[in-house]
């Protein structure tokens, strides 16, 4: 399997220089971050990323995330455009290298958490959701606010979302994944780029918005939409592992054994008794995942796909981007690379 890391380009603190120097790294996760959804990359902007990781001994072959759009995810007026042009960004993508591209299907809001510097006993900090921040709020009827959402979008522009979401419902926004899946899945086939889905993170429905990628079940529907290679998963543990329905270890041996994860998001989470979650460091004594038996299905099935060290703890005082500082995550490789040696496993250079 390839050992990769997620780079957020050169504006981001951790260097490409920093990252080489852990352990068996090989490719660098990253995407154009600054082009607006629906729009379409520059070539030259890739060719500038894969040159800067050449210059420094890794590889770009892996990119996270293209954006599905709000009008793609609801069926709004510019879906055939976005969908035209999310096409173009695959081959814009493969023409420089790469070979897999993440991306998910969240209404409105990527990831959910409460607090992004929650100081554990040990003094490190990290990523949590508490209900009991969560359950009183209505962002229908009051202005909220919380970490990591998007600003990009007023209050009211929100509210519009939610209405339009809550009408869409479920099986709305399953109509709308399978016109997106039969229209970029031949397009991904034929650039030889397997299009990795992440799950909903957390893995249940927040203010009421359909929320589908969530489990066994919806997973084996997603994939049975188009039935390719190129329509995999890429399966973090950390986001399906928050709720203690999703068996981690088995979703991985068995969509493994089918070839259908492109992609590892290896990280463990602390589930809580209400069900409240926080991100942990990567050790399974840290947390509710048995991370042995994750990467031992991985090596048993043969997986050949990329892997890397989701989110990570601030710890040392590094003070970095939240979730993605350099420290931790490094400490999450080394501990995986054991793993895989342990296992029988084998690193891809
Ligand atoms: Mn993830």
């Amino acid at each position: 399997m390839k050992s990769s890391f997620r780079w957020y380009g050169e504006s981001d603190p951790v260097t490409l220089a920093d990252i080489r120097q852990i352990p068996g790294m090989r490719s660098i996760v990253s995407a154009v971050y600054d082009v607006p959804p629906g729009e379409v990359w520059p070539v030259e902007r890739l060719e500038r990323m894969a040159g800067l990781c050449e210059e420094n001994g890794l590889v770009f072959d892996i990119v996270e995330s293209i954006p599905v759009t709000e009008d793609i995810k609801l069926g709004g007026p510019e879906r055939d455009r976005h969908i035209e042009n999310y096409c173009e960004n695959i081959r814009r993508c493969a023409g420089a290298g790469v070979k897999c591209v993440t991306y998910n299907f969240m209404p409105v809001f990527d990831w959910t958490r409460t607090q992004l510097d929650k100081v554990g006993t040990d003094g490190s900090k990290s990523l949590v959701m508490y209900w009991d921040q969560l359950k009183d709020l209505d962002p229908l009827r009051e202005d909220i606010h919380l970490p990591g959402w998007d600003s990009s979008y007023t209050q009211e522009q929100v509210r519009g979302l939610i209405r339009a979401y809550g009408e869409l419902g479920e099986e709305g926004l399953w109509e709308n994944i399978s016109c997106f899946l039969k229209r970029v899945i031949p397009v991904a086939e034929e650039q030889g780029v397997i299009m990795a889905l992440h799950p909903d993170d957390p893995p249940y429905p927040i203010f009421g918005l359909p929320r589908v990628i969530t489990c066994e079940k919806n997973l084996d529907r997603y994939l049975s939409i188009v039935d390719s290679p190129s329509n995999s998963l890429c399966l973090c543990t950390g986001s399906l592992g928050c709720s203690r329905e999703n068996d981690i270890p088995a979703l991985v041996r068995k969509y493994s054994a089918m070839g259908r994860i492109g992609f590892m998001h290896l990280r463990n989470v602390k589930i809580l008794p209400d069900g409240s979650f926080e991100e942990c460091g990567h050790w399974s004594g840290a947390g509710s995942l048995d991370m042995n038996a994750i990467v031992k299905a991985l090596v048993d099935t043969g997986f050949e796909g990329w892997f890397r060290p989701d989110h990570g703890r601030d710890i040392w005082g590094e003070g970095g981007r939240p979730g993605y500082g350099l420290f931790d995550r490094a400490l999450g490789t080394a501990y995986i690379n054991g793993l895989i040696e342990a296992n029988g496993g084998r690193l891809e250079r």
